[in-house]
């Protein structure tokens, strides 16, 4: 075995002088100076908050390393089977806390902040006075405050990546994540003048949480032809010829799993030009510009995240990204089962591969590339391996949203991937000529290549004929795909093909980090912090919703959680909000689709009808805030005239003094991972509204009802599923079902659109002038209007503003509404993500827990 390998007097001294790592707060603080004073070259005297979290991260970091070493060392020695989980966003916030948290360790650091105050006076000495230094201190929040967010995602697809990656760690799976390090991740959303404004976010200034591997490096061929020719045995061979090489490199993300020494890896690809240097002959004619050109542009590659949340662009710079990507994952994941000396038809009993949607789908293209002409497999051997290695999740139904990139371009591109590509599609269809001899349709229906001007590549019908297995991420919409997108695919390679796994959310990040009072209660009752292991045993709960030290507690946290917020609204905004009032949050990338434009028609009927009460029926009414918060794509000019209305309404709603506190609209800027983390907590009611059929599941409904807050959603995604796990009375369900939305829009198509009076004013204030200038919202009303309602915004705002009038009366009975939250936390033990899973563990990857 490798272990073997090293003789015993060498392991014998490297176990001798093993790191130790820190045990108690003596060894950590005592890390923790070494770090500032040599790794930061800093001292007392110029330690500021930034230079505390470094090192106090390094000093994690450490610990983290020596069980990411075990894990892999023993997933490498046993020759376990892993999964690969390839997604081309992950979506990981901040990892200090977490990695705390997971350690079990956040005691050790927290009561070392004294130290760290000790430490650090000698900078901020001349700032502050040492009084408000020692009274202030830095505190464990303020240092966590110092993290950048990792943003490498626009959304749930991205952040259920990262919430996989710490369940996989956690229930000691060998798992490797694979993406791209983007030089920029999402942008940073500023708020100017109502309107949104994009700056870059360059995250990487210090980032203690990645190791570079500089000796991992693979070279990605792009462009080139393709020969063929004839070898010994007459066998045709195709060489893959000429282009141009770029370079990726590996840097790797310990992942850790929570209460267990499992540490995973997230591997991500930087590009770099080949050459490594510049054209010095160009540099000295004077050509400065192009020398460096080729450097520039082979870094260009991973330089950033695309923005778009569920749109397809079909961008050359993307597909570029996604084979550079994929190509460098697989030939790394190649490169280790080779050495395991196995044989090839055992590749699927060591690899699993997880394609998060379709962007990685030329994983499958490659790996049949790779197997026939380069280890020279036969094709059908081949492709047998591919198949059983590749699962596929799709995660959208919208039409925006299905990949397909155009025939020339992958042609110029990717000139023998093409080929590969036409082959599939040609046994393909074969087999399914033989099975359908007489359905010429179904042919032109499921072939990947589209017949249309230019011809495309269809990406989801690749990744469906490439994998085992195809899952949709919630019940309603793993039905919708096998009805409707992959409808003939099911009649071909039968129903076992397709499967549900209903996405989960991981109950550390999402409940004990970002919530830490309430994950405290939740303990007491529940006989600790297994239950953050196991989240089913939240059941418990049920046992206490009536005993009234426990609500009395509850109602305090979420209270406390409210004026959190209520301050950071004060500090960033500067508005007031009452933290008696109804906190109504509706926070997620902003998108027709998930219809905030609903939400603020709803909040300008509110304002109306406020305006026309007298002060008496004022008295009785519930006072509201409605928060908004989330990123319109660059290019969406539909929803970042949505964000400008919010904007605008707010000006004109915030300062009226009829109104008061009866009504506050925010919009937060910059959404992101850890202000979710502050946001969800602080949340009675939030929205979850997309027109049923349209969001695939949604996840931060999930994260929303398990910090203690009540939903009002649509009949969509998975609102469908928490309703069946905590009961209807414990959620606002109105509008539209999936069932009858194509009706309704055909319906609209033939002119029957009847627009009620109610939105009829909103509409009227909208266009009056009431909230700036009317042309500015013009697209938002004829989209309702004129445009057939795609939506069914009229459709569904009677019954929206209906039962926010019932959610008025209900929030005003504060025992009944304490009640419902309880019992429906008590009742989200379904929703962890580590629950989903063990379901593609055994489901799809057929992979197991290996304890180290
Ligand atoms: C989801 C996306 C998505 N579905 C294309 N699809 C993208 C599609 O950059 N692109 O091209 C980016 C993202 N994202 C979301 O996935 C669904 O809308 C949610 O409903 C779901 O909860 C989430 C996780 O499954
Ligand atoms: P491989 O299985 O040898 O390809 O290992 C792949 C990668 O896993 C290495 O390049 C490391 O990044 C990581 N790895 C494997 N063994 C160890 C270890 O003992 N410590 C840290 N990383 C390891």
């Amino acid at each position: 075995s490798v272990e073997a390998s090293i003789p015993e007097p060498q392991r014998a001294a490297w176990t001798k002088y093993e790191f130790p790592g820190f045990k108690d707060k003596d060894d950590f603080e005592r890390e923790v100076v070494r770090h500032v004073e040599t790794t930061l070259a800093r001292s007392i005297y110029n330690c500021d908050e930034t230079a505390a979290y470094s090192a106090a991260s390094l000093t994690f970091r450490d610990r983290l390393v020596k069980d990411w070493n075990k894990t892999q060392q023993r997933q490498t020695f046993t020759d376990s089977k892993r999964i690969y989980y390839l997604s081309l966003e992950f979506l990981m916030g901040r990892a200090f806390d977490n990695a705390m948290l997971n350690l079990g360790a956040k005691d050790v650091a927290k009561g070392m902040a004294p130290l760290i105050i000790l430490e650090c006076v000698g900078l901020n000495r001349t700032n502050q006075s040492l009084e408000g230094l020692t009274e202030l201190g830095f505190r464990i929040e303020d240092l966590i405050g110092q993290e950048h967010d990792a943003a490498l995602g626009n959304g749930g697809l991205g952040r259920l990546a990262a919430c996989f990656l710490d369940s996989m760690a956690s229930l000691n799976y060998p798992a490797w994540g694979y993406g791209l390090r983007y030089r920029y991740g999402i942008f940073k959303q500023e708020i100017i003048d109502g309107y949104q404004v994009e700056v870059p976010d360059y995250w990487l200034d210090f980032n203690p949480w990645e190791f570079p591997r500089y000796d991992v490096t693979v070279d990605i061929q792009f462009y080139g032809h393709v020969s063929k020719s004839q070898d010994e045995n007459g066998k045709t061979v195709a060489k893959w010829e000429g282009g141009e090489t770029v370079i990726a490199v590996a840097y790797d993300v310990p992942t850790p799993g929570y209460d267990t020494p499992s540490t995973n890896n997230l591997r991500l690809w930087s590009s770099k030009a080949a050459s490594g240097e510049f054209d010095f002959q160009k540099f000295n004619n004077g050509d400065y510009e192009s020398s460096v050109a080729d450097q520039q542009r082979a870094e260009t590659i991973s330089a950033v995240l695309y923005p778009n949340d569920n749109l397809d662009r079909g961008k050359e710079l993307r597909l570029k990204q996604q084979y550079f990507w994929v190509a460098a994952s697989l030939y790394d994941i190649v490169r280790r089962f080779r050495k395991s000396k196995r044989k090839w038809s055992e590749f699927s009993d060591q690899v699993a591969i997880q394609l998060n949607d379709t962007h990685p789908t030329l994983a499958i293209v490659e790996l049949q590339r790779i197997l026939v002409d380069i280890e020279g497999l036969e094709w059908d051997l081949a492709w047998g391996i591919v198949t059983s290695t590749f699962g596929y999740t799709n995660h959208t139904v919208l039409p925006e949203a299905l990949e397909k990139w155009p025939v020339g371009l992958i042609q110029h591109l990717l000139p023998r991937h093409l080929q590969i590509i036409y082959d599939i599609n040609l046994f393909f269809l074969q087999s399914v000529e033989k099975q359908f001899p007489d359905d010429r349709d179904m042919l032109r229906r499921v072939s990947i290549i589209e017949e249309s001007q230019p011809k495309m590549i269809r990406m989801a019908y690749l990744a469906v004929v490439g994998s085992h297995k195809v899952n949709g991420v919630a019940e309603l919409h793993s039905d919708l795909i096998q009805t409707t997108i992959f409808r003939d695919f099911v009649t071909i390679f039968g129903q076992d093909k397709f499967t549900n796994v209903t996405n989960g959310i991981t109950p550390r990040r999402w409940l004990h980090q970002a919530n830490p009072r309430l994950s405290e209660l939740i303990a007491s009752k529940v006989g600790g912090h297994q239950f953050l292991k196991d989240l089913t045993l939240l059941n418990q709960l049920e046992h206490f919703v009536d005993d009234r030290e426990f609500r009395k507690e509850w109602a305090e946290i979420k209270y406390a959680n409210k004026v959190r917020l209520a301050k950071y609204i004060k500090s960033t905004l500067n508005i007031n909000v009452n933290p008696a009032a109804l906190f109504d949050v509706q926070v997620k990338r902003i998108h027709e689709y998930k219809r905030q434009q609903l939400n603020i028609f709803g909040v300008i009927h509110r304002y109306l009808t406020l305006k026309t009460m007298s002060p008496e029926e004022k008295k009785k009414e519930q006072p509201r805030v409605s928060i908004f918060g989330g990123k319109a794509a660059p290019g969406y000019w539909m929803a970042k005239q949505i964000i400008h209305l919010i904007n605008n309404v707010g000006s004109v709603v915030n300062k009226d003094i009829d109104i008061g506190d009866l009504l506050k609209v925010i919009f937060l800027e910059d959404y992101n991972v850890s202000k979710a983390e502050m946001i969800i907590p602080a949340s009675d009611l939030s929205e979850h509204i997309s027109t049923a059929g349209t969001e695939a599941s949604g996840t931060s409904n999930m994260k929303f009802v398990l910090n203690g807050g009540l939903i009002i959603g649509t009949c969509d995604g998975a609102n469908i599923e928490i309703t069946r796990e905590i009961g209807q009375e414990n959620i606002f369900l109105f509008g539209t079902l999936s069932e009858d939305v194509e009706d309704l829009r055909h319906a609209h198509a033939y002119g029957e659109h009847f627009i009620d009076s109610n939105l009829e004013k909103v509409f009227e204030a909208i266009q009056g002038g009431m909230f700036g200038e009317p042309n500015d919202f013009s697209a938002m009303i004829s989209a309702v209007r004129n445009h057939g309602d795609y939506y069914l915004v009229s459709d569904d705002f009677q019954s929206y503003i209906d039962t926010h009038k019932m959610i008025d009366a209900e929030y005003q009975n504060q025992e009944e509404w304490i009640s419902k939250c309880i019992r429906s936390v008590a009742r989200m033990g379904f929703f962890s993500s580590d629950r989903c899973i063990n379901e593609y563990a055994e489901g799809i990857w057929n992979i197991e827990p290996l304890v180290v």
